[in-house]
């Protein structure tokens, strides 16, 4: 590695594990509140970049990989673990995410995939959920059997100071070398983008394993509103692409209560994201069907 006159540091993070342990929940604590500073500069690496901060010299380039999925082994679930396994394959560090003094059979499935030889942190998060707090030393010995960790980060995402410790662990493991982007820049991505993802995520959660990943979110409408009262206010209206009518029923579910759960989560945490005021509409239509089934759902996300 060639070292640099500047004494800048700068290297890419891995934020991997399950679903729903706090990934997102701790890219955002890393990154800052401001993820919503786009950059219009092109994609120049392979990588899956979501978000820049620099902080002390150093500048950490966070890889989130949201999609990873352990429960089936279809075609398309291989191929988008090894979209994910690319992305990460020439990381600096992987923090493997799990929840403290927890380990399931889906947390296994994320760590056998990790290729040797990329020092691995195991972030146990939400520590503070945590009641017997005696469990956790034997739990950590435990862990230590399966995989060769680097460190182990007991932590609550939620927790600033947490934060502020896991950054002085993880700046030791970036290489000396410049910068890759400019010091105020939080993310690659666009905010219509973020759009999308987000409404993608929150499908795929609130669907589970049924719905197949086929389904696609279209971004139909992305507009900032000139507003006095609030800072900013973004019209956002995306459609839910399925295939089929059963898929359809499956994400709008009983009396909508699905869809406008899907709805909701998103708007607020695209309001995080973008600081702003969202007013979020979501459609959901079937590509493939009779014409009758075009009828479109609506669903706001200002009740
Ligand atoms: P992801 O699917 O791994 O990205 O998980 P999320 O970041 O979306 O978090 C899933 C849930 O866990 C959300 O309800 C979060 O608020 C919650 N969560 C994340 N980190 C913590 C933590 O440190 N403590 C507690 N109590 N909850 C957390
Ligand atoms: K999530
Ligand atoms: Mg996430």
């Amino acid at each position: 590695t060639p070292v640099d006159a500047t004494g800048q540091r700068c290297g890419l993070i891995a934020i991997v594990g399950k679903p729903n342990v706090g990934k997102s929940t701790l890219m955002n604590a890393l990154v800052g509140q401001k993820v919503s500073i786009t950059s219009r500069k092109a994609q120049t690496t392979r990588h899956r970049i979501t978000g820049i901060r620099t902080k002390d010299g150093t500048q950490f380039v966070f890889v989130d990989t949201p999609g990873f999925q352990t429960r089936h082994s279809t075609a398309l679930n291989k191929s988008l673990n090894k979209t994910v396994m690319g992305a990460i394959g020439d990381v600096d560090l992987i923090l493997f995410v799990v929840e403290a003094g927890s380990f399931t059979l889906a947390d296994a499935k994320v760590l056998s995939l990790f290729k040797p030889g990329i020092p691995t942190l195991l972030v146990a998060n939400k520590l503070d959920t945590v009641h017997r707090r005696a469990e956790i030393a034997p739990w950590l010995r435990d862990m230590q059997e399966r995989h060769p960790f680097a460190e182990f980060v007991p932590m609550s995402a939620k927790n600033k100071g947490d934060i502020e410790r896991l950054f002085g662990i993880v700046g030791k493991y970036l290489p000396e070398q410049p910068w890759w982007y400019a010091e105020d820049e939080l993310t690659d991505r666009s905010e219509k983008f973020l759009a999308s993802e987000t409404v993608r995520e929150k499908l795929f959660r609130f669907t589970g394993d049924e719905l197949p990943y086929t389904s696609t979110v279209v971004v139909d409408k992305f507009e900032e509103e000139k507003s006095k009262q609030h800072k900013r206010f973004i019209k956002i209206a995306v459609t839910i692409v399925v295939e089929r009518d059963g898929h359809k029923a499956m994400v709008i579910g009983d009396k909508g209560e699905r869809l406008k759960r899907i709805s909701t989560e998103a708007r607020q945490e695209l309001e995080k994201l973008m600081d702003a005021k969202v007013f979020l509409e979501v459609w959901v239509k079937v590509r493939s069907g009779w014409a009758d089934d075009e009828a479109r759902v609506r669903s706001f996300g200002y009740e």
